[in-house]
């Protein structure tokens, strides 16, 4: 899907490098797009210089530039699993973003596409009403293990004996689920920490990852939120959900900018072939409408 960027940018491109409101514009649009406010400013001043030296003109070799400049902002993260251990992935992220959805999604996509079997959910999230049966659908659709207690449980002993029964079955992958509650920072921080440790601890040999979940519909507020889970466990890589829900998309660019967290996956609508992996260029591309 394209975004919104894509045609306000064409209709600016016309103004011309030559002329300063252009840059003045795109900047703004950048901003309107997510990207922040310092990266706006660092992005239009870039392309501003390489547009003088260069003497670039017309809108592709512009568009093309503004591309390449964006480019080196990405950074993506390959969270393949490996087949030869077990895969642990603690999915992480604040109310709504899309967790319990991207795990399913996630689950469809390592057994069909990677080829890995042996795939167990984690329903970790033991606050949120209802979360268990919802993963528990998801666990029944999707034809694989859920390990779960009843609502009100240590959400660290479900996931801690997810991991115990997947090792000793033998089984790949762990896609352990987590509340996304904020109603207290410093509670739910502590919460995150502890679960860490407990999977840590038991992780042993295993590839362990904590992939960040981040709504592209709330815009700046994901930046916010990436340096919250960020600080607390240390995130390994994010994941974009609900990219066809936003004509923006931007807030990639300042979490992989200021926090250096890669991206690994984007998630794209509600079925669960609806994930694939990050690619840098396909985003780009799509944010700028080439
Ligand atoms: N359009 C669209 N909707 C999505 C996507 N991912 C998740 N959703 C929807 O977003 C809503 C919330 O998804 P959940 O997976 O329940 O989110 P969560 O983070 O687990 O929420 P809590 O458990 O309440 O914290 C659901 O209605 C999902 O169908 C996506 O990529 N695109
Ligand atoms: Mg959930």
């Amino acid at each position: 899907m394209k975004k919104g960027l894509s045609v306000k940018l064409r209709q600016i491109l016309g103004i011309g490098p030559t002329n300063e409101a252009f840059f003045e514009e795109l900047e703004d649009l950048l901003v309107e797009a997510d990207l922040g406010g310092a990266v706006a400013m660092e992005v239009a001043d870039t392309l501003r210089r390489e547009a003088r030296k260069e003497r670039l003109d017309g809108e592709r070799p512009l568009r093309e530039a503004l591309r390449d400049i964006l480019l080196q902002y990405v950074v993506t993260a390959d969270l393949s699993p490996d087949p030869n251990r077990m895969n642990v992935y603690l999915v992480l992220g604040v109310n709504g973003v899309g967790k319990t959805t991207t795990i399913a999604k996630l689950a469809r996509h390592f057994e069909v596409d990677c080829g890995v079997s042996g795939v167990v959910l984690a329903a970790g999230d033991t606050f949120r009403a209802a979360a268990v049966e919802q993963l528990d659908v998801h666990a029944h659709r999707l034809g694989v293990r859920i390990v779960r207690q009843a609502q009100g449980a240590d959400p660290g002993a479900v996931i801690y004996d997810a991991l115990q029964s997947a090792a000793n079955r033998g089984e790949r992958i762990v896609l352990a689920d987590t509340a996304g509650r904020m109603h207290n920072r410093a509670n739910l921080v502590a919460e995150l920490q502890k679960i860490d440790r407990i999977v840590a601890g038991r992780a042993g040999d295993c590839s362990y990852r904590r992939l960040l979940v981040i709504d592209a519909t709330t815009g700046q507020n994901g930046l916010r939120q990436a340096e919250t889970f960020h600080e607390a466990v240390g995130v390994d890589a994010a994941v974009l959900t609900k990219y066809d829900s936003t004509a923006k998309g931007g807030i990639v660019i300042p979490i992989c900018k200021s926090l250096a967290i890669p991206f690994a996956y984007i998630a794209d609508g509600e079925s669960y072939s609806d994930i694939r992996r990050f690619d840098a260029h396909a985003y780009v591309n799509d944010l700028l409408g080439l």
